[in-house]
């Protein structure tokens, strides 16, 4: 299915009035309310492959039907996505679920549909078919050389396939740890890991990035080879400047101050990228913005000012990138709010005075300091998101349109009820 843009004009056309009210109001109050709609214009959030079907639990899993059934669908869908928000131009592919057969043929449908390839991501959490060798106790980390060998060589396939589809990044999230004390030696199975990781770094073509992403617990419980920042750290600054930290929100420890992690790797440079979601107990892969807006209007507020130090380019600097599971959401409707939510955050971020606040800082006017934040974050800035997604040419109420158009409805009339998305 594909949305054609002159059903987009027409939703437009229909909410013009009403929109143009809200973003007249809304420039009343915000000052520098155009600066916010040009950065807001620019900023996309990549989708990944996996994310476009319905997740689950170990308990179970209950599909709405209409999932894509192989790579070109996944890539319609996130077409569909950006036709819509026009916020949603790139996918992040999983090997091996996205082995694409014919490079060329999906990067034309790629170009197509205006998407790019974000980051590949490698697997050796679980075994696939006809594996050699089992990731049971770990792969980059195993005992056995063998093992870690055909985990590197894995790592290596998929920087080939990111190569071929223009891609310029790896994420390289491990399952790797202990369940129990005394199961692992902590300093060797770091060591093996930085030889392994080594090995795949020298693989990188100049211009490629690699990402470490790091994970509190589960599926290991006890322990974690890459289990925090100060782990992931370690091993980017010693693989050299193409390796860099990227966080995900739901891998860390209850209450973490995340914020102040992502200002402090910005600081060192090692910040590469970032998976949203968001959670109440776990790495619970929630939808974007649901439980908790204001931790991530924090992060964005401490992403941004450190950007800005840098001078990092905020739309392409960093990755950015959704990492969420949609267990009882339509998936489609659930990443479109997950897409809102993140550029909300953004948004919002961008209206703090950031010359007041440091004023506030240096005067330690603790009070002053936390006006000025809760100020930004109070500010209703959907009308500027409205009209930055109006003037990429897509809808103004994406969500609205997606169900005016019954979007799910012809999914699931092209693509059956009981289609499975790979990796599900
Ligand atoms: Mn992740």
């Amino acid at each position: 299915m594909l949305i054609e843009a002159n059903r987009i004009q027409e939703h437009d056309r229909r909410q013009l009035l009403s929109h143009e009210a809200q973003l007249d109001s809304a420039r009343k109050f915000i000052p520098g309310a155009s600066v916010v709609i040009e950065r807001l214009r620019e900023f996309q959030v990549a989708i990944p492959s996996w994310a476009l079907g319905t997740g689950g639990t170990r308990f179970g899993r209950f599909p709405g039907g209409g999932e894509p059934r192989s790579l070109e669908e996944k890539l319609q869908d996130i077409g569909l996505l950006h036709a819509l928000n026009r916020s949603s131009g790139s996918i992040s592919l999983h090997i091996p679920w996205d082995i694409p057969s014919d490079p060329e043929r999906i990067k034309t449908l790629a170009k197509g549909l205006g998407i790019r390839f974000d980051a590949v991501n490698s697997n050796t959490f679980q075994d696939q078919q006809g594996q050699a060798l089992s990731y049971k106790f770990g792969s980059l980390h195993h005992v056995d050389q063998a093992v870690r060998e055909q985990a590197i060589a894995h790592n290596v396939e998929v920087i080939r396939h990111g190569v071929a589809l223009g891609s310029d990044a790896i994420t390289v999230w491990l399952s790797d740890g202990s369940s129990y004390p005394g199961q692992l030696n902590f300093r060797k199975a770091f060591e093996r890991t930085l030889e392994s990781l080594r090995k795949i770094y020298a693989s990188l073509p100049s211009n490629w990035k690699m990402y470490i992403e790091y994970k509190a617990y589960e599926p290991n419980f006890y322990s974690m080879t890459v289990g925090d920042w100060g782990q992931s750290l370690l091993y980017a600054q010693k693989l050299g400047p193409q390796a860099f930290t990227l966080v995900d929100l739901g891998h860390h420890l209850p209450h973490a101050n995340i914020e102040q992690i992502v200002s402090l790797l910005l600081m060192e440079g090692k910040l590469g990228g970032f998976h949203f979601n968001d959670s109440k107990y776990g790495d619970d892969d929630l939808t974007v913005g649901s439980i908790n807006p204001y931790q991530l209007f924090l992060i964005f507020h401490e992403l941004v000012e450190g950007m800005d130090v840098k001078g990092i380019k905020h739309s392409s600097g960093l990755s950015w990138m959704i990492d969420a599971s949609h267990n009882v959401k339509d998936p489609l409707e659930d990443l479109l709010q997950s897409v809102e939510a993140i550029k909300i955050a953004y948004a919002q971020s961008l209206l703090i005075d950031q010359a007041e606040l440091n004023h506030c800082q240096q005067t330690n006017d603790v009070t002053r300091a936390q006006e000025i934040l809760q100020r930004a974050f109070r500010t209703d800035v959907r009308p500027l998101l409205a009209e930055a997604r109006r003037l990429e040419g897509g809808a103004l109420q994406p969500l609205d349109l997606f169900r005016e158009l019954k979007v799910r409805a012809s999914l699931i009339k092209e693509r059956g009820t009981s289609g499975v998305a790979t990796g599900l």
